[in-house]
């Protein structure tokens, strides 16, 4: 068997959970090779903790990939994750059409806003830039509010309807577009999760698991990862949407129970093992 190569896009958020720190172990649970491409190097992630630090690492990308072009490293799936400005979105796109083949799915997560508002130090243009990178993807994964901006949709709290949901998925569908996930979908209040539109089958497949209160951070990218490990793994859309939505409502609710700091991050690892099982059909 030959095993499956990703490049994971993302921040290194040192201390947090997110990006790279949840990236790489959920992809190498999966069995996939799982190869960095570091974009920034910051203490933690910005979502609620002061006085972060932050460098860049725009000026390492290009070298590293070109290094990698000399040494023949080919890649079966590239994902990309939180960015950070419109001048690395810019850069990513020049990276992502080093690295990709025939054959390479890109997932991007857009990973901007939530809870009807962009992340802190992003604006319109960003949203604009990040929906033009998107729309490059095979696989685009955003959240509702992300969903909203990238469609020119009025942003709507849950419950949401069938009707509301269709909606959004098909407009993001483009050209390029294979799949269209889309994540914090709820029809009723005790129950949370995504819809996935297949386009070539023009069919829209859900998944939910039990509604845990409270926003915990980190899980948007514990979700994409864990869909695309399964995924890259051989499974259906349907299996790996339900593998992730039961992955990260599970880790959730753990932290829930636990009573830690929800902007620390979420306890994934302790259900790694069992979705590693999921994922190879155990
Ligand atoms: O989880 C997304 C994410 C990744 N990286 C950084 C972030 C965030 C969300 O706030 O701040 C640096």
């Amino acid at each position: 068997m030959n095993q499956k190569r990703v490049v994971s896009i993302q921040d290194i958020s040192c201390f947090g959970k997110c990006s790279i720190t949840v990236s790489s172990p959920i992809l190498s649970a999966a069995g996939i090779e799982t190869v960095v491409l570091p974009t920034a190097l910051l203490s933690t992630h910005t979502g609620g903790l002061e006085g972060y630090t932050f460098l860049s690492l725009e000026n390492e990308l290009l070298p590293i990939v070109q290094h990698w072009k000399k040494l023949g490293i080919r890649f079966d799936a590239i994902i990309t994750g939180y960015v950070g400005s419109t001048e690395m979105i810019e850069k990513l796109e020049t990276v992502e059409n080093l690295l990709k083949g025939e054959e390479t799915v890109i997932l991007s997560d857009p990973a901007m806003a939530d809870n009807g508002v962009l992340y802190k130090g992003f604006d319109e243009n960003y949203a604009e830039k990040m929906k033009d990178f998107c729309a490059r993807a095979d696989i685009v994964l955003p959240n509702i509010t992300e969903a909203c901006l990238m469609t020119g949709t009025p942003y709507r709290e849950g419950p949401y309807t069938k009707e509301y949901i269709g909606e959004l998925l098909r407009k993001l569908a483009g050209p390029r577009q294979k799949a269209v996930i889309l994540t914090g979908v709820y029809f009723d209040r005790g129950h949370l999760g995504a819809a996935l539109y297949d386009v070539q089958k023009d069919e829209i497949i859900y998944a939910f698991n039990k509604r845990i209160e409270g926003y915990y951070h980190g899980t948007g990218d514990i979700f994409a990862n864990a869909f695309f490990g399964a995924y890259l793994a051989g499974n259906s859309f349907g299996n790996s949407l339900q593998a992730a939505v039961d992955f990260t409502q599970e880790s959730i609710e753990r932290t829930y129970k636990a009573k830690t700091d929800i902007r620390f991050g979420v306890n994934f690892e302790a259900g790694l093992e069992e979705y590693a099982r999921k994922v190879h059909g155990k």
